[in-house]
């Protein structure tokens, strides 16, 4: 047991400013680094202590280690913090924080690095029955070999590179005719950008959705899992909506991928929060994918339906307490949706548009979390990532969790850039959607940038058709004490009629 009185957020934007906010409430002092890029971000005005540690490019600042940690000695930080992204995944990092003396809140370098290797990984869980994707379970070097497997897995394969990870470095092959030239390719690609050629082959699921396990675990070696997220809208790797819970788990199921993530967990003593990835095809089978550990863009949507605090529980669990609760004390609550929020023009190729943000307004009332890192009049950097807000909605049910997500959208009010929220709309309403028969091919099946022209369009006609009704209302001799419920009964009516 060691209290933590002082943490550094080696971290900027909402995820620095969300995870400051569990501190101050635990009485915890916080430490913010940004770079010069960041003089006027929110996350170092809500610290209570700012350290400028160099440069906009994030190799720069954000990613500089060795400054990082000489700044936790000079100022006396018990903790980091690595948030999301930039030094998270890092166990080199993580072995030099524990090296000087401090706390890395997260998983030991040990665990990081063996997740951090798709085939030791799968190594490590396939003691504990966990169900994955047929293929090779060692690194594939013969090509005559590699094309025998493949045959026998069935085309079209995956081929993935042991160190990528997110949608890196993978190569789906089509048939045994040009396996060979992909086998090339994938393994010089993946020298070239991990510096680790490795590579291993998986049966292609063709259309799955992807779903992942929250889970917790204690250095006394206690493990429990959080339920899952089912993150499949998303467009090149990069998730656009996630939501908790999934529509398509069952009890059953849940608890069964529950108890494999927890297996998973156990297989690299994890300690801290972290998440299980599998892939779930049309039957409902799910296979193990990988394990990412770190506190995730998404945990969101899991501390509305669990009522926990992930960070603070991150905290706890670095000070050496044992988790307060059992597997059979957690259940869920409703249903939450998150839209992230992108500084992107979803009309043009989801292009990054920054640049100033004139008008910032956030959605508010019941049920609306908005987690962001921005203030009307502020510039969006261009050296990191264009998410700019995380727009969470929590309801009793998955209607009503889409239905503020809806009234939110329309709320929020973003000029000066472009940002996805139209799009965030059009999946909302999108039928598939809304039934919940969906996989991580619904952008590429039902998404064209047009389709948002329409439905700016319907937007345009029903404002026309409000004011109209308004001027209609207010010269008509019976609307003299017309109130703001009355015009907007009267502006319904007036569009039921004109559409009749
Ligand atoms: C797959 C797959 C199909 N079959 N593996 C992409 C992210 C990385 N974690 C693994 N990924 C995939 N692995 C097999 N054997 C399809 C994907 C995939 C995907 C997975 C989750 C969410 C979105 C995705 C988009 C494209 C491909």
């Amino acid at each position: 047991m060691r209290k933590i009185n002082k943490i550094l957020i080696a971290n900027r934007g909402e995820i620095a400013l969300r995870i400051m906010r569990s501190a101050k409430e635990m009485g915890i002092r916080t430490v913010a680094i940004y770079s010069e890029a960041d003089r006027n971000a929110l996350h170092v005005r809500y610290a209570d202590e700012a350290v400028c540690v160099g440069g906009p490019k994030s190799n720069e600042s954000y990613l500089r280690g060795d400054v990082i940690i000489d700044v936790c000695k000079r100022l006396q930080v018990d903790a980091i913090h690595p948030g999301y992204g930039f030094l998270s995944e890092n166990a080199s990092f993580a072995r030099k924080v524990q090296e000087a003396g401090l706390i890395f809140i997260g998983p030991t370098p040990e665990a990081i690095e063996l997740m951090g290797s798709k085939l030791a990984a799968k190594a490590a869980v396939a003691r504990y029955n966990i169900p994955m994707v047929p293929g090779t379970e060692e690194a594939i070097t013969d090509v005559e070999e590699a094309k025998q497997i493949a045959s026998q897995v069935g085309f079209p394969i995956l081929i993935k590179a042991s160190a990528g990870g997110g949608g890196k470095g993978m190569r789906v092959v089509e048939d045994v005719e040009s396996f060979e030239d992909q086998m090339k390719l994938a393994v010089s690609e993946a020298t070239s950008a991990f510096g680790d050629g490795s590579v291993f082959i998986e049966k292609y699921i063709g259309s799955p959705r992807h779903i992942e396990i929250q889970v917790l675990g204690d250095t006394h070696g206690h493990i429990v899992h959080l339920f899952e997220r089912e993150c499949s809208i998303q467009r090149r790797h990069q998730k656009v909506i996630e939501e908790a819970p999934s529509a398509v788990l069952t009890p059953e199921l849940r608890d069964e991928m529950g108890r494999c993530a927890v297996n998973v967990a156990k297989a690299c003593d994890y300690v801290g929060a972290g998440t299980v990835e599998f892939l779930v095809d049309e039957n409902l089978n799910f296979y193990f994918l990988e394990m990412n550990t770190r506190l995730q863009v998404e945990h969101p949507v899991t501390e509305q339906i669990t009522g926990l605090d992930l960070v603070k529980e991150q905290i706890r669990i670095a000070e050496g307490n044992p988790l307060s609760f059992q597997q059979e004390d957690l259940a869920i609550y409703g249903h939450a949706l998150e839209l992230r929020v992108y500084a992107e023009d979803p009309a043009n190729n989801f292009l990054p548009d920054i640049g100033r943000l004139e008008t910032y307004i956030r959605p508010q009332g019941l049920g609306v979390r908005v987690d962001d890192g921005f203030e009307q009049g502020m510039d969006i950097p261009i050296y990191y990532d264009p998410m700019i807000a995380k727009l969470v909605t929590f309801g009793k049910d998955r209607k009503e969790a889409i239905d503020k997500m809806l009234r939110a959208i329309d709320e929020y009010k973003i000029t000066g850039i472009e940002t996805t929220l139209p799009f965030g709309k059009f999946v909302l309403q999108h039928e598939a959607f809304v039934s919940g028969n969906f996989d991580t091919k619904f952008i590429e099946r039902y998404f064209l940038p047009s389709l948002l022209e329409e439905q700016a369009t319907d937007e345009s006609e029903e404002i026309v058709a409000t004011l109209a009704a308004l001027l209609l209302t207010n010269h008509s001799p019976k609307a003299t004490a017309g109130t703001a419920t009355g015009n907007n009964q009267n502006a319904s009516s007036w569009r039921k009629n004109r559409l009749k």
